[in-house]
């Protein structure tokens, strides 16, 4: 290799070196944004006995495809630049088993006071032509370090299990056949991305349904326990006890 090529190659290093520490910061907005989530997670399925969760996958863009992208959207290389170009170099997406819960997650996030969305793309309500649904947000994070704070965004994407089944079959045919999906695939793809919707809606409908059932029998389990023949006195103080801990309605 010659000189000028030595010194592109020491130079490129030099700038994925450079990348590598600057991801760092967004590595920890990450880490804050998953705490949350395991928070809502955790505290959901105490007070509800039940889990909107499914799955939590994060990833970092890879110094690699920043540049790629940086090259694909013109950006100006600066790092500046990248922060303010680039909102999805941090990222993470939720699995939830109905669309309601994906609302409801959105919801819990977005008005903790430290959390600013700075972009909704609501792909569920309005999915893209392709069939691709799911929910976006760009959220802003600030990151406390040693010497300072920054603001970081990090993307979040929200769907169900079977919007995600559908997105990660259509990324891997997308990239099968470098970004031209054969005309007879993208309409087998749409009508596989309407009948996940429909299989969602249907889920969703059974789903209200048993709730329903049990909300009705947990009613009638509380009317059982009431018309048991417990003396005033015992049944006053049962219910002091519990009120030291449990808000009575
Ligand atoms: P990767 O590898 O998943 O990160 P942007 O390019 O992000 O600045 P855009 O495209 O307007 O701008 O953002 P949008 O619509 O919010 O989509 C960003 C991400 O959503 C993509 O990231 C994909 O992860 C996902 N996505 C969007 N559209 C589709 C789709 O049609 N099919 C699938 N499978 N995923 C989609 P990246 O960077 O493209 O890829």
């Amino acid at each position: 290799m010659n000189q000028a090529g030595q010194n592109y190659l020491t130079q490129f290093k030099e700038a994925i070196n450079e990348l590598t520490r600057f991801t760092m910061v967004y590595k920890f907005a990450m880490d804050e944004l998953n705490t949350k989530i395991n928070i809502l997670k955790e505290e959901f399925q105490y007070v509800h006995d039940y889990n909107p969760i499914e799955h939590c996958n994060s990833r970092l863009k890879s110094p690699e495809s920043i540049l790629q992208k940086v090259i694909r959207k013109n950006i100006d290389f600066s790092l500046p630049s990248i922060k303010e170009n680039i909102k999805d170099i941090a990222g993470i997406r939720i699995s939830c088993s109905f669309i309601n819960d994906i609302y409801r997650i959105s919801e819990m996030i977005e008005k903790q006071k430290d959390v600013e969305v700075v972009e909704r793309k609501d792909y569920i309500k309005n999915p893209k032509p392709n069939g691709y649904q799911s929910l976006h947000l760009i959220l802003k994070i600030p990151v406390f370090m040693s010497d300072r704070e920054e603001d970081v965004y990090v993307e979040l994407q929200i769907r169900t299990i079977a919007m995600d089944f559908w997105a990660s079959l259509e990324h891997k045919i997308f990239y099968k056949y470098n970004k031209e999906i054969p005309e007879r695939l993208t309409k087998d793809l749409k009508e596989a991305a309407l009948s996940a919707a429909e299989l969602d809606r249907k889920m969703e409908s059974i789903h209200r349904e048993v709730n329903h059932l049990k909300k009705v029998n947990e009613d009638s389990d509380l009317g059982d326990l009431l018309s048991l023949d417990i003396p005033k006195n015992m049944m006053q103080s049962i219910l002091k006890d519990l009120s030291g801990s449990i808000k009575l309605p």
